[in-house]
């Protein structure tokens, strides 16, 4: 090992290395090679070891020419280093850029439970004739669910409402909202035009026309001289607001504890219009609420005079409404929360 081998040895890592940092396609390949070259166990100094071997007259001589291959080195690595981490930067902005020209993602719109809006729309159709929404508890006592409508305790008519109790004595889920009407009659003095939303309970097996949990939309009609002719306009009018204008109706005799008489109230056929089908049972005809005249012992628990006041009054179940509206035929659509099922009433 001479001044002119070590000389060699430091041309050839100079243009070695120097077309290694230009061939460097990123920056940590150039951090790779910077630590090989010039590391403190790099080639660098690996060559410079030899220096020792030299005679002490060349020793300096070597040590400059390194220092210059040292220097070029060092300039080389942190140009093609500025390059590459500039042009990364360069890449990088490109590839995060927000385009703030594009369109924001849009927000999932909510829309009512079909069942809450089919009682908005029944409690629209009522409103224009003087109706007025009453709220009441979903908690009642057995009293005014059942003995002020007329339904005592040993009455046959209370297996039609299988109840849910409440771990309270005497306290049960509304099966009905007629509880509310109760309070309405017992709060007002007539005229009373009153409609009742809301929640009811039953202890039912569930099939596709039963829940345990559902909605009912009560209305009564308390004054003077109020009569079934009365009721049955009213409800005309009702069904051709909610179903078509050139809808026919109908009154069937029916029986509740609570009316006395007791009618279904029927519409023509939807499907058929009514020529009979397999929706109508090939009736042509579809019930879609009970009603009647209220009883004249219910009125008197509503703190009223029957011999003064006359009252009817009417229950649906929005869902039915809506089932006959749209041609559902199974009622555990509305109990499922599927988003498929719902947002088809947006
Ligand atoms: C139905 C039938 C009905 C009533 C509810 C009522 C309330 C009072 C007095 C008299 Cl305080 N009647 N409510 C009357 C007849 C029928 O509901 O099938 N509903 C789903």
């Amino acid at each position: 090992m001479d001044l002119a081998d070590l000389t060699r040895d430091l041309d050839t890592l100079r243009d070695e290395t120097l077309a290694a940092v230009a061939a460097a396609p990123d920056a940590a390949a150039l951090d790779a090679l910077e630590l090989d070259v010039l590391g403190k166990k790099g080639r660098l100094t690996g060559i410079l070891r030899g220096i020792g071997a030299l005679a002490p007259e060349d020793r300096p001589k070597v040590g400059a020419i390194a220092n210059v291959v040292r220097v070029k080195l060092e300039t080389a690595l942190a140009e093609r280093g500025t390059t590459l981490r500039g042009g990364e930067l360069t890449a990088r902005l490109a590839a995060e850029a927000v385009d703030v020209t594009l369109p924001g993602r849009p927000l999932r719109r909510g829309s009512l439970h079909p069942s809450i809006e089919a009682m908005s729309e029944i409690a629209a159709i009522f409103e224009q004739f003087g109706f007025v929404t009453y709220e009441s508890p979903e908690i009642e006592d057995d009293v005014t669910n059942f003995q002020m409508l007329n339904i005592p305790p040993d009455h046959p008519a209370r297996d039609l409402w299988d109840t849910l109790y409440v771990d309270v004595e005497g306290r049960l889920l509304r099966t009905h909202t007629s509880p509310g009407q109760i309070h309405v009659m017992r709060t007002e003095t007539p005229p009373i035009r009153a409609l009742l939303p809301g929640r009811c309970y039953r202890y039912e097996s569930i099939d596709a026309s039963h829940a345990s949990e559902f909605f009912q939309v009560e209305g009564l009609m308390v004054d003077e001289g109020t009569t079934m002719a009365d009721l049955k306009g009213l409800l005309d009018q009702f069904a051709k607001a909610m179903f078509g204008s050139d809808k026919r109706t109908r009154f069937r005799p029916g029986y509740y504890p609570f009316t006395e008489p007791s009618v279904a109230f029927d519409v023509e056929c939807l499907v058929c219009g009514g020529g009979g089908c397999p929706a109508c049972g090939r009736t042509g005809w579809m019930t879609i609420l009970g009603a009647g005249m209220v009883h004249p012992v219910v009125l008197q628990y509503g703190g009223l005079d029957p011999e003064r006041y006359q009252g009817f009054a009417f229950g649906m179940g929005p869902e039915r409404i809506k089932m006959l509206k749209h041609g559902i035929t199974d009622l555990r659509l509305f109990l499922d929360d599927d988003l498929r099922f719902l947002e088809q009433f947006r």
